[in-house]
């Protein structure tokens, strides 16, 4: 185990439905064009890829807003749908490898991984908390909004029929995250709503501000301790592309200043993979209808090689 399991599974999941840029859906797609399996059977993994999900939409006619939430019911068949292929392949001693598709797919990733590994961790690399609830959120896109499903957080959107609705829509996700097993890396878009929900729930989270104070490699021994004091629980390590600075990886859809560095961002995945405790992987929010060709060719390179780090690639 200490090695990892041998088989990597990659879950493509060609999906924007969580926020409204169009683009998103054609990440995972650009990641396996560009040889990602390939390299990481080169790394000596055994590469399980059968093609792309292929999710059914619901188009917005048959969708309208439940409170603010836009594309409710399509986020959640969708993120159902990637539970379980992500549960699946864990439970069958595989790394699912979930390829974005915006973050709110990590709805589906998360919950298969706990679904596989109840005492599982969650280190979430992102510029932004994503833990929005139906009250907190000003957007209404549901990428915004994951971790606070995932955590069981009311949803109050200011009708008792509307909240009654959304329990129901997303009634599938069992609140197994405890507040204590999630830590984030890389915020400084954070919403005050958001601030007060991570205050109130005692969630540890080093923004850029600790990442300058005590250098990448302090914060995620910090990271470590705090979620996995013993080093013995298995990890999902959720990664969105635009936790990196704009200059590193441009082709996302809501980029922030003063990200992680190129070094910075791999450092994380090299330092997750030396646990040996690594059970599921997302790379999510490339989107490569924005910005030129160069970046988008950029972004998607940056992807590719911080998948290949968190399976083993830089580690001599
Ligand atoms: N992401 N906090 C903002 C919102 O709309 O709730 C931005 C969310 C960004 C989500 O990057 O995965
Ligand atoms: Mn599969
Ligand atoms: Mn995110
Ligand atoms: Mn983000």
């Amino acid at each position: 185990f200490l090695q990892g399991p041998k088989t990597a599974s990659i879950v493509g999941c060609p999906f924007s439905g969580g926020q409204p840029k169009v683009g998103v859906d054609k990440g995972p797609i650009h990641l396996v064009e560009a040889g990602l399996v390939q390299q990481l059977e080169g790394l000596g993994w055994k590469v399980n890829f059968d093609g792309h999900h292929q999710f059914e939409e619901i188009s917005a006619k048959e969708d309208p807003v439940i409170g603010k939430l836009k594309n409710p019911r399509y986020v959640s068949k969708v993120s159902q749908e990637v539970a379980k292929a992500v549960g699946g392949h864990a439970k069958k001693g595989e790394l699912p490898v979930t390829l974005g598709g915006d973050h709110s797919l990590a709805m589906g990733t998360i919950s298969g991984t706990l679904d596989a590994h109840p005492n599982a961790c969650v280190i979430w690399i992102d510029a932004h908390a994503d833990i929005n609830t139906a009250e907190s959120t000003d957007s209404g896109n549901i990428h915004g909004m994951p971790v606070s499903f995932l955590l069981g957080l009311p949803q109050h959107s200011g009708s008792s029929q509307s909240d009654t609705h959304i329990q129901s829509t997303f009634s599938w996700i069992k609140p197994l995250l405890k507040p204590s097993r999630i830590v984030y890396i890389g915020l400084r878009d954070v919403d005050a709503g958001e601030k007060r929900i991570l205050k109130q729930n005692g969630i540890k989270a080093f923004s850029m501000h600790e990442v300058d104070k005590y250098g990448i490699g302090k914060v995620v021994e910090m990271a470590l301790d705090h979620v996995n004091p013993n080093r013995d629980l298995p990890i999902h390590l959720s990664f969105d592309v635009d936790a990196l600075d704009p200059s590193v990886a441009p082709s996302t859809g809501t980029p922030v200043r003063g990200g992680l560095t190129f070094r910075e961002g791999h450092y994380i995945c090299e330092a997750v993979w030396e646990t040996g405790l690594l059970v599921a992987l997302d790379l999510m929010e490339v989107n490569p209808s924005l910005e030129d060709e160069s970046s988008v060719r950029q972004t998607v390179a940056v992807g590719c090689s911080l998948v290949r780090s968190a399976l083993g690639e830089t580690l001599l």
